[in-house]
């Protein structure tokens, strides 16, 4: 697979201060370093977590409902939320109409579409408009596909 050369980058001051949400393992970590230039490395998300602009969370704050209450208390301070989904997952993990549990505005993100073929894809975003994303992306984080659409719209 062909990887997209990283330059590292300062912190951008013109880009929204986002909250990551989206099931274990659907990519929020490694779209984050991909959003900062830093070298794609993977880290379990234990907590959540404060980088520059972007506020990340465990996939489980969003899989178990004990702790969906925490997403919403880390969405009050950010610009907009971004709701992923992996074009490789099988199903949704986001009941109907979840964007409207949170009070900013919402941003659907397709990730991984290096790793599935164009049938996943457009099910992983009919799961996001299912949730409430009226507006949804596609991306790779790993060969930038995508990647200029989602920082110009992050911008
Ligand atoms: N090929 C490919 N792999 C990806 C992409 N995004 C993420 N991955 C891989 O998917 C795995 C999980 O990615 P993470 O970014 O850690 O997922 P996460 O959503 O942060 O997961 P949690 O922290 O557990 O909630 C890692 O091995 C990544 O390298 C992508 O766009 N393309
Ligand atoms: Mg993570």
């Amino acid at each position: 697979m062909r990887r997209a050369r990283l330059r590292p980058r300062p912190p951008d001051p013109h880009m929204r201060r986002l909250l990551m949400v989206g099931s274990v393992g659907c990519g929020k970590t490694t779209l984050m370093q991909r959003l900062h230039g830093q070298e794609i490395r993977y880290a379990k998300t234990e907590t959540i977590t404060a980088e520059d602009e972007v506020v990340d969370t465990p996939g489980e704050y969003l899989e178990l409902p004990f702790y969906k209450h925490a997403l919403r208390l880390a969405s009050f301070d950010r610009e907009l939320v971004v709701m992923l989904a992996s074009a490789t997952a099988a199903e949704s993990r986001y009941p109907p109409g979840f964007a409207t549990f949170f009070t900013v505005p919402v941003l659907g993100v397709v990730t991984q579409i290096d790793r599935a073929g164009p049938d996943a894809v457009e099910a992983a975003e009919a799961h996001l408009r299912l949730a409430g994303a009226t507006e949804v992306l596609r991306v790779s984080a790993v060969t930038g596909e995508g990647m200029a659409e989602l920082e110009a719209r992050l911008a």
